[in-house]
This record gives structure tokens, sequence and C-alpha cells, in this order.
């Protein structure tokens, strides 16, 4: 490659100056104020590519709102509790804090090299006290609002581990580490109620138009919200309710038989005996063993039958009860009741065990006497038939009038139910927040008072070694405390939180890192929120961003925060994949650093490079020899500067008139204004591929160097605040060398003339082979091309130039176009 830019003087210099005149620092008094925040980072090692990108698309966002004379506030932390620390402890006999902090300092220095224009002074680190001092004080504003409750829950548990285990840890019943088979365990573990937000957590999606539509979709879908009817089947045999819930009450003539999750309460209920009582046991046995997915997802769907029945309220009907792990125990009631002529699952399940099928929707075009179904009837929008007084309802009709059929005989309720379940929010881990409550014999649960918070970890010699239990519980000078309460001994919890704690409102003390009276100051709160534009992978659209909306409205509800949603924009950077297509991760052992690539190119060339290769939504496949293009541009455009005079600082707000300019030049100005406006949009909308390659076309109409050249300091003056945001040292650079003693990011966002940018219209005369057969109105810069294609489009000019005879063209810009054409 030809040699470069002196691109390592230039960084140097640029990266003192920023920080010496504290280009990056927030303003306490912001006027305009523009919150651009990426999501942070796990100090698991160094930053590599995928970072890099989600760093470079923020830092472009900030500089741009700072030339746009904005108040920024960029800031950036360390989510750094969490279970890698912890592994790393067992495997290398490294303190979690040490490794932690080690890694921080690595990633740090690495972001501070590759000029990220972070606020520093506001940097947050979870795993500090003075952190996590507020993440416990939140845990206890929810536990005073009934918002944070102890229950049993059911967890994988691995004996051969002795631990606990994701559900993703468990692949077909087995543990992935050790193959034992897993069993169910129940476990007393903390929750937080984030359904009792449900509705407002999808009513208010619909006030966040700056969010993409797939991640609202999938919370949308997460949440699950069904609106349907509760209903009693009473038991024959004992005459207790069976209570179902259905979204589908309009086929209830249909159900030939119900279905009963294996954990249901209801298998008690239900008062087995004989053979029965024996089948089901083991069946449920059998069941305990998969997981949810497993149950809903797989082909075959399986059962038993227990030998008791049910009766259908609206027809009086006898109906079998089965046990099917096909239903969920965690969701509705736990029992279905089944209608195979018109549910998939139920369809499968019923011709598996040769159970009945019941058509009572019509079908347009099917005769219910054409032989057996092959395949189901889900619509909603059919009429009910063979239902007795319910016969010719339709669709959202036929669901209103059978739920008030059952509701004023008082057998049945309208029911909403979510498919959103509590958070899981304690761990059996060391390395996160200690949940910040004792448990006494005689009061019970008591909060740690304010006053005595932070609970700190323990330090010193810790057992990290799984047991199934957290550590924290083999650390007797943890545990053992008199009661808040009562004084009596009594014993901590034991148990840290979730680092998703951690995370849902990290963005809140950045606005007041130090405070050490409250989490943050409603002043700041006020002054700044809600986040402005949040950029971050689209793997957490399901987790992370429900939690920190969650606790957004939990504070709002609080009256800490003006706002109710924390982000009015989001946006999801692509991932970056290796060779292989493989997304870029410490995990996969495939990371690549940008260091080294930027000590052989150049920060901004790696920058532009990563813009460029991909639309920033999109998929991005790292490859270096991306870097030829934008090397050789930003190479380019130096040398174009080199010819100029120096110091020249050209006036900025200089407009120029058609008149006062040579036609070529006016052009050259109209261009430039064009592309002013195109790179000022496509930055708005996060195009950053689309707004280097209008910035590259520009250069080509700029001409040779020296005399060649049609440019001058003006034009370069204008795309060098263009590239600022992109490509930033060397704009810097570039700005000073034209005379300007400002920083660029202190020089505004240049505006296009719209004078410019207004087309001048002239008449081109059309000539074929030499004789005058149109006259055509143009732009006065329009190529031949654009002529040929309108004159062509004249039916006077096609009728004696046919296309396909057209041999040459002659052209004289903004006056004549003469088509030559073959005899
Ligand atoms: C009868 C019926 C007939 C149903 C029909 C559907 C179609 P959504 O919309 O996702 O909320 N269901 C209820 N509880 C269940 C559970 N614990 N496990 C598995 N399935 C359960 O789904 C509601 C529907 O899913 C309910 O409506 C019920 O089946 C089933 F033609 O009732 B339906
Ligand atoms: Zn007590």
């Amino acid at each position: 490659m030809a040699a470069h830019y002196p691109f390592k003087e230039i960084e140097a210099r640029w990266q003192a100056h920023w920080n010496a005149s504290g280009l990056y620092r927030t303003s306490p008094e912001p006027r305009d104020k523009y919150y651009v925040l990426v999501m942070f980072a796990y100090p698991s090692g160094d930053i590599h590519m995928g970072h890099f990108r989600n760093y470079i698309v923020g830092d472009a966002v900030a500089r741009k709102k700072m030339m746009e004379g904005k108040d920024v506030l960029h800031p950036f932390g360390w989510d750094a509790f969490g279970l890698p620390a912890e592994n790393a402890a067992i495997k290398r006999n490294v303190h979690p804090e040490t490794w932690t902090r080690e890694n921080i300092a690595v990633s740090r220095a690495t972001l501070q090299k590759v000029g990220i224009s972070y606020d520093w002074d506001r940097e947050v680190i979870t795993c500090a006290p003075e952190y996590y001092r507020w993440n416990q004080w939140l845990f206890l504003r929810l536990f005073e609002r009934g918002l944070a409750y102890r229950k049993n829950a059911e967890v994988n548990w691995c004996p051969g581990c002795k631990t606990v285990l994701a559900n993703e840890q468990v692949v077909a019943g087995e543990c992935d580490r050790c193959q034992s088979t897993v069993q169910k365990k129940t476990l007393a573990q903390w929750f937080l109620k984030i359904t009792a937000y449900a509705q407002r957590l999808l009513d208010d999606l619909d006030t966040l138009p700056g969010w993409p539509e797939n991640v609202k979709t999938m919370q949308r879908n997460w949440i699950g919200r069904s609106e349907g009817l509760e209903v009693d089947f009473p038991l024959k045999h004992s005459g207790q309710p069976l209570r179902i819930f259905t979204t589908r009450p309009d086929t209830i003539y249909g159900v030939t038989y119900m279905a009963v999750a294996p954990e249901s309460p209801y298998v008690q209920e239900l008062e087995l005996e004989g053979e029965f009582k024996v089948e089901v046991g083991r069946y449920v046995h059998e069941a305990g063993k998969k997981s949810d997915l497993e149950r809903t997802t797989e082909g075959d769907k399986d059962g038993v039958f227990t030998g008791r029945y049910a009766i259908n309220p609206f027809s009086g009907e006898d109906v079998p009860i089965w046990i099917a792990d096909y239903v969920l125990a965690s969701y509705g009631t736990g029992a279905v009741m089944a209608v195979p002529a018109h549910d998939e699952r139920d369809f499968a399940f019923a011709r598996r065990y040769g159970l009945p099928l019941r058509v009572v929707l019509k079908e347009p075009g099917r005769k219910p006497q054409e032989g057996p179904l092959e395949v189901v009837f889900t619509s909603k929008d059919a009429e009910m038939i063979h239902s007795s007084i319910f016969d010719g309802k339709i669709g959202s009709e036929a669901v209103e009038a059978t739920i008030r059929y059952a509701e004023e005989r008082g057998f049945g309720q309208r029911q909403v139910h979510f498919r959103l379940r509590d958070w899981l929010v304690s761990r059996q881990r060391y390395w996160g927040t200690p949940i910040p409550i004792v448990h006494c014999p005689k009061c019970g649960l008591v909060a740690v008072p304010d006053g005595e918070l932070p609970v700190r970890l323990p330090e010193g010699e810790i057992d990290f070694i799984p047991k199934g239990r957290s550590p924290l519980a083999d650390v007797p000078e943890f545990v053992h405390v008199s009661c808040p309460n009562c004084g009596e001994p009594a014993e901590r919890d034991v148990d840290t939180m979730d680092t998703f704690m951690d995370s849902s409102w990290y963005f809140l003390r950045y606005l007041d890192p130090r405070n050490d009276r409250r989490p943050f100051a409603l002043e700041e709160a006020r002054r700044w929120l809600p986040v402005d534009k949040y950029i971050g992978g689209i793997t957490h659209a399901t987790g992370h961003l429900m939690y920190f909306r969650f606790i957004t409205k939990v504070l709002y509800d609080m009256m800490l925060v003006p706002t109710f949603e924390p982000s009015r924009e989001l946006f999801n950077h692509g991932m970056v994949m290796d060779g292989e297509g493989r997304v870029m991760s410490k995990s996969l052992g495939n990371v690549i650093s940008p260091i080294e690539f930027m000590d052989q190119e150049g920060i901004d060339v790696a920058r532009l490079t990563m813009f460029f290769a991909s639309p920033a939504d999109k998929e991005l496949l790292w490859s270096d020899a991306g870097a030829v293009g934008t090397a050789r541009f930003l190479d380019r455009l130096w040398r174009l500067v080199e010819w100029l005079p120096a110091h020249s600082r050209p006036d900025l707000n200089r407009r120029y008139s058609r008149t006062e300019l040579s036609s070529d030049a006016f052009a050259l100005y109209r261009r430039l204004n064009q592309t002013i406006r195109k790179v000022s949009l496509d930055l708005e909308a996060m195009q950053f591929n689309t707004a280097i390659a209008a910035l590259m076309e520009l250069l080509k109409e700029f001409g040779g160097e020296g005399r060649g050249g049609a440019y001058e300091a003006f034009h370069v003056a204008k795309v060098t605040q263009l590239l600022a945001p992109l490509a930033p040292h060397f704009a810097e650079e570039i700005w000073h060398r034209l005379g300007y003693g400002e920083s660029i990011f202190r020089s505004g966002w240049p505006e296009s003339d719209p004078d410019a940018l207004t087309l001048e219209v002239v008449t081109l005369a059309v000539q074929v082979n030499g004789k005058l057969r149109g006259q055509i109105e143009v732009a006065r810069d329009a190529t031949e091309a654009d002529a040929l294609k309108l004159a062509m489009a004249d039916a006077r000019v096609a009728k004696f130039a046919p296309p396909e005879s057209v041999a040459k063209t002659i052209f004289v810009k903004g006056r004549l176009l003469n088509i030559v054409v073959r005899p």
C-alpha cells in the first residue's frame, strides 16, 4: 500500500488536545441536551471488533450532535459482576475482583487509545460498593412495594455438578457438562414482580416510534397478552371444578377431551385409583425431565388417560380427562379444553390416541359429510355450527356471546393472561450484589436499614466451587448478624442478584455518578432524561431491554424520574462475523482485536472501513481488505489539501449565486450542497455506509490535484466537516491546516444552500442526424445519459430514432443533443 498520511502523529496530537481541552466533558447545565448511550461492556478480556462497532456508532452520533451545538452526554461503564469472573476464579485461582479490575484496565486503555468520545469522569463500575449499594437500595424499595418477593421455584438441578443450571445448559434432559440426568428441584428464590407492569410494558410500546419494529414485536410476543374465557368443567366423580383457560370459547361444543399439565395440582384433585394412578405417576415423573421448550415444540405430543371425566358446562356432555405434557403448568390455569378439529396441537394428540374430532366451525366450501378431516381448520372468523343456540354466530361476536353466557350463569369469567413471568432475580453465586435481607426466626424477612448499606461482599478466602448454594453461605462472619428489628440472632440472605438488576438502571447513575446520598438526583434526571439514542446489539431485545423499561416505570411511580420510558430511540447495530460466518465472541475464541489493524492503518481508516463495509444495522464480515478503498480515499483528500494554500480559512457562511460562478463551478457547488444534504440525512438515519459513498463520489468531482482540480479550500472545509463524525482525528487535522483555530467539533454542522439545490431548467434542442426533431426541458447540469433518456421519451424523437438504431450521440451540455442513427 502507498505511504499513508501521517496518522500516528495526528492521532496522538488530537487525542491529547481533546483531553486537555475537555472536549468530552459533559456540561453540568445543559441547555439543549443529547444523551447518547451505548450498552456498557462486560469486562471479560480486551475489547474486540464487535465492541468496536458498537462504540464507533455511538461515537459518530455523539460527535455529530456536538457539532450541531448540542450538550452531549456520552458516558461509559462496566457491567462488572457475573459468572465468567467466578469461573475464572475457579479455573485460575484468581479472585473475581482482581480478574475483573485487570480486564477493565486493559479494555479502558484500548477505548482511550481508539479515541471514543466518552466522558470518563462519569465512568460506572457495577462491582464497586459505591454502585451496588444502590442496587440494594433499589431492591429494598421494590421489597417495600411488594414488588420483590420470595417463593419456591422449580430449578434445574444437576446432581453431578451439584449446581443449578440455566435452561440453556440442559440438553435433552442432561447436564451439558457432566451428562448427568438433570432433576427438577424446588428452591426458595427471589422474584421481581414485572408481571404487575405487563399491561403498561405492552401499551407503552406504542409511545416509542423511535424503536425498531422487530424489537417491539419481540417484546409484544414475550409479554404475550391473551384475552379469553376461564371456565369451569365440573369433575364428574366429585363435582369439583376443573378450571381451564381458552382464547377460543367459540369452539367449546367441539371439545372431545381435557388435558392437564403433569405438574398441575389438578392431578391430585382427580383422586386417581388403581392402574390409572400407577400409569399417571410414571408419566408425570418422565415429563419432569423435559424442558418447557422440548415439551411445546417437539413433534409427537404424548399423554396418558386418567380414567376420569369432566362435564362440558355448555353441552352437558362427559369429556375424558388426559394428562399431557404439551400443557404447561405455568400458563393459564395449567389445564385446557381440547378441540382437535380446530387446534393444531389437539389435532396431533387426538390422532395419536384415536380420540374423536368434532367440527363446530363452518369451513367455506367444505361439507361436513365429506369424510374424515385431514387438516385442522383454525380460522378465527368462522361461523359456529353444531353449537346449539350459538349456531350462526361468527368470530369475535361468537367469542363475546359465549363469554357472556358463561358469566351470566356463573361458571366462567372473561380473563386476560400474560405469557410474561416474574423475574427470578436471586443467584446462588458469589460475584454479585448481596441481597440486603435478614432472615430472623422471629420476625421473618427483615430489610437491612438503608443506613447500613452497602451490605458488602466478604473478601478474603472464598471457596467458589459450586455446591448448589451460594458461596456466601460458607462465610460465617457474613451470615451471622443480629436482626435489625428485634436484635436477636439472625442470618443474612446469602444469595446475590442477577446482573440484569445492575444494568436495569446504570444509565441513571451516569447522571450523577458520585452522589453518595442517593442513587441519583431528581434534578439530574430532569435534565437528561430520556436517553435520546440507545445503541446496542439485538440480543438484548427481550432480556435487558424489558428490565430497563420495567425499572424505569417503577422509578417513575416513585416520582424519582420524569419519564416512564427510558429511551426515545433504540438502534441495534448488526453483529460482526468472522470469515466462517460465526458471530465474533470471546466464548468462540474467534475475536480479532482492532488494535493491531489500527497500528498499521490508522484509527480513522479502521473506523471508515467498518462503517463502509456494511449498513450499520446489518451483519458485517470483517476483512482487512476493506481498508484499501477507505485508506485511498483519506490519502487522496490529504493530498488535495496539500495543494491548497495553507491557512486560508475560507468563510463557512459564504453562499454562491449562479451568476458569480462559471457553470462548471456552479455545478460543483451544487454537487457539494447535494452531498451536504445527503450526508446529513444519512447520518441521522444511521446510514453511515451511504454517507461515505456520497463523500467518495463528491471527491471524484473535485478533479485532480493542484491546477487540475476544480475544488477550493471552501469545498474541502465542508467535506471535512461532513467526515468529522466518522474520521475524527483526520478531520480535526485538516481543519487546522485550513486555518481554523477552534476544534472542528465546535464548528457547527454544515447546512446546504437551498438556492443551490433547486434545479435550473434549460431547453435542449434534440436533433436526429442533424435535423431538429424536438425540444426538451432538462436540468442545466443534466448529463448526456439523462438527456438521451428524456429525449427518447419524446414521441417525435423516438419515431425518427428507434432505440435499436442509435449509433452514437453528440452532446453539448445545456444546449444540444444530436442522435446519430444507422440508416
Ligand atoms: C381451546 C382452543 C380451541 C384453543 C382452539 C385454541 C384453539 P394463547 O393465545 O397463546 O394465550 N392453552 C391454554 N392454557 C394452556 C397451557 N397451560 N398450556 C398449553 N396450552 C394452553 O393460547 C391460549 C390457548 O392455548 C387456549 O385456547 C388453550 O387452547 C391453550 F381451536 O382452548 B385453546
Ligand atoms: Zn427479628
